[in-house]
């Protein structure tokens, strides 16, 4: 056994300014590591994953805590035996530096308690955590709402027939009745997006061609925030959505006003944004009873391109749930309205010349034109029986 190699007092110094050297360069970055913290935490302050609202989300958290806890365990357990042996083992003055500890290399009992008890662990966890994935992605006997996902909005279609023809089309935000288990038919109609409004279920993903089941609840009537949590491109940030949760009364009446269609606006500025938005708007958008083909005005309608605005003011925000439809008085947010229909492209980065968004119309309408568009569009139902808090 070769003895050791005494360090010299040189060494010794030079170790110590390298350590300290190391720990100055790590107290610099903890106001960059404090400061990422930070805005994490205030990224987006609605989306509560750990305030679980629904039996479906609570279940994952169930889950979560458990394995958190268990990690807890686990990481308390291996810290305080690392400290115990560096506290036990240390080498001490009186102790022969050439002597080595008792060699246990090969303790068959040892190695056996820490491989089984991990295995038991993540065994009891697999057990919990299999039958609640299959669980939540089985079906419910409530009602089924197709959600489709395209950039960067979210669609909601109810009552959908075999030809895919649904008495219900809105954008954004989906409203449910209170305590009932909803069953959400998960789509996309470009690239992969994901569903997923934390307080009500998990995450569920929005792949073309394929339908993806899900479920949300929610025992109590409330407004739950949401957002596409798989980057899907140029707004992924600004596709957000919200489910909107009505007592029974509530929700027999918003589907009655939704099965309304619009009609032709007498006064004289709320006629003359309904014309423009015949000349303007109906290339993409449709308004039930009035611009619902291509007969009603553009003959390239392209019915699915954009949010169906026949009930737009029913709704609490609009644009991917990113704008207030309402000030927190109640009226309509006009200036947000109308600045959004004069330079959509300019309020949410969005790409229309690809056929993602809404294009500008900052150089094709006036100042007057879009006031009567706006005066036009707050004819459209409204307003929401319920209003963000
Ligand atoms: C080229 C197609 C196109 C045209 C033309 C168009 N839009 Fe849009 N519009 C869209 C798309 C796409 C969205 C969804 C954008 C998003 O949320 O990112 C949208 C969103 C909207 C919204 C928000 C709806 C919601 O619930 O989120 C309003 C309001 C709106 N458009 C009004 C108009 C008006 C008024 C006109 C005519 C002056 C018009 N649009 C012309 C494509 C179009
Ligand atoms: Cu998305």
């Amino acid at each position: 056994m070769s003895p050791r190699i005494p360090i010299s007092t040189e060494v010794k110094s030079l170790e110590m300014t390298k350590s300290q050297s190391v720990m100055s360069r790590l107290l610099r970055l903890l106001p960059l590591l404090l400061g990422s913290m930070l805005i994490a935490s205030c990224a987006s302050g609605r989306i509560d994953p750990t305030d679980p609202v629904g039996d479906n989300a609570k279940q994952i958290d169930g889950i979560m805590r458990l394995s958190g806890y268990m990690a807890a365990a686990v990481g308390l357990f291996v810290a305080g035996a690392v400290i115990t042996a560096i506290v036990k083992f240390r080498e001490r003055p009186t102790d022969d530096p050439n002597e080595l500890p008792k060699q246990i290399h090969g303790n068959r009992k040892a190695e056996l308690t820490w491989t089984l008890i991990p295995v038991f662990m993540l065994v009891f966890l697999a057990i919990v955590t299999i039958p609640t994935v299959f669980d939540l992605s089985s079906k419910s006997d409530g009602r089924t709402i197709k959600v489709e996902g395209q950039q960067w909005w979210w669609q909601f279609s109810y009552d959908v027939d075999e030809d895919g023809v649904s008495d219900i089309v809105t954008a954004n935000e989906i409203v449910i009745p209170v305590g009932e288990e909803i069953n959400l038919d998960i789509r996309s109609n470009d690239v992969i997006h994901s569903f997923w409004i934390p307080q009500l279920n998990g995450k569920r993903d929005a792949v073309p061609g394929r339908v993806h089941s899900w479920r949300i609840s929610s025992p109590v009537p409330g407004i739950f925030y949401g957002e596409c949590t798989e980057f899907c491109g140029l707004s992924h940030a600004n596709m957000q959505m919200r489910a909107v949760v009505l007592t029974d009364e509530d929700y027999d009446e918003w589907v009655r006003e939704q099965l309304t269609p619009a009609n032709i606006p007498a006064a004289a500025a709320a006629k003359s944004g309904y014309d423009l938005f015949g000349r303007h708007c109906v290339s993409c958008h449709v308004i039930n009873g009035v611009y619902e083909s291509a007969a009603d005005g553009n003959a390239n309608l392209t019915s699915g391109y954009a949010p169906n605005l026949t009930h737009l003011m029913t709704r609490t925000s609009f644009a991917g749930a990113i704008f207030e439809l309402y000030e927190e008085d109640g009226s309509v947010n006009i200036a947000d309205l109308k600045e959004w229909i004069r330079n959509a492209p300019g309020q949410k980065p969005s790409r229309p010349e690809n056929r993602q968004g809404m294009i500008s119309f900052a150089e094709t309408l006036s100042d007057k034109e879009l006031d009567d568009l706006v005066t036009y569009l707050m004819t459209l139902g409204g307003p929401p029986p319920l209003m963000p808090s």
